[in-house]
């Protein structure tokens, strides 16, 4: 089973779309959870093609491939993670920060936060401060989520929050961000209630916000 895990990462970095869905439904039919083929395939396939990026062995094009090949794979393994525990948790109203267009974290914390039984409002990506104020207003959910994967974006969420405060909602909602820039720290300084680092933890966290 390693060596389809090994299988899976190489297609993501190599932004195979055709060889991704026969070795994810491979790895599922093998036996592999949904969980397993994300830690231990795709994951580590995408942090190779962060580290490449970075020292300028990947580019834009062929990272977007990556992208594609990840969110094929996501569409495969959703029914599996968000095989809702029962539902009843609550709304969450979730998404990717203005002007940052990275949604595959933010789509895999949706879906998680989707299986352990809240009822998500996705936003999409690049919302703005407004965008997320509009739709606490609206679907008066018991948590908004913000992701953010860019430096640069970092502080659109603290100027969220400041518009719920501006608005007088912010003490009608939990606010929860994440994303790979994201400190524990940073909750402090723009006054968010939590920080989760991974998918996993964002259920942990939003289950303790809303009291669970
Ligand atoms: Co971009 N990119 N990118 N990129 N990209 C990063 C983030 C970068 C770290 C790459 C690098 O240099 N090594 C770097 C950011 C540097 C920085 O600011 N610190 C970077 C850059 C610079 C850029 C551009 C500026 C490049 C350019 O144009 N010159 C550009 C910006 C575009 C924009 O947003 N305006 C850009 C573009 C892109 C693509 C469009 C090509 C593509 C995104 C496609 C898409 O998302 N549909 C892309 C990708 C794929 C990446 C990397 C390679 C992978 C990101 C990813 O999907 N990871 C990334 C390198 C990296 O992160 N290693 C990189 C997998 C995903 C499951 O992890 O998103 O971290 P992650 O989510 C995790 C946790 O963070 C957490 O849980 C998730 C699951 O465990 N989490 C939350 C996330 N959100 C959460 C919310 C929560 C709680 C937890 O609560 C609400």
């Amino acid at each position: 089973m390693s060596e389809m895990y090994g299988q899976l990462s190489v297609a993501v970095l190599g932004g195979s779309l055709k060889e991704i869905k026969k070795l994810t439904q491979m790895a599922l039919d093998g036996g592999a959870s949904a969980q397993q083929v994300l830690d231990l395939g795709l994951l580590p396939g995408m942090d190779e093609v962060g580290k490449r990026f970075k020292v300028g062995e990947m580019f834009i094009p062929e990272v977007l491939l990556s992208a594609r090949t990840m969110t094929a794979a996501m569409e495969l393994l959703k029914p599996l993670l968000a095989k809702s525990e029962g539902g009843g948790r609550g709304t969450v109203v979730i998404g990717t920060v203005q002007g940052d267009l990275h949604n595959i974290g933010k789509n895999l914390v949706a879906m998680m936060l989707e299986g352990a039984g809240f009822t998500v409002v996705d936003l999409g990506i690049d919302v703005k401060p407004q965008a997320f104020l509009n739709a606490v207003k609206q679907h008066k959910p018991k948590l908004l989520g913000m992701s953010a994967l860019l430096t640069t974006t970092m502080p659109r969420m603290g100027e969220t929050i400041h518009a719920l405060e501006e608005a007088g909602v912010r003490a009608q909602v939990k606010v929860m961000v994440g994303g790979a820039p994201v400190t524990a720290d940073f909750v402090a300084k723009i006054r968010a209630d939590a920080y989760a680092a991974n998918a996993g933890a964002a259920v942990e966290v939003a289950r303790a916000l809303v009291g669970d």
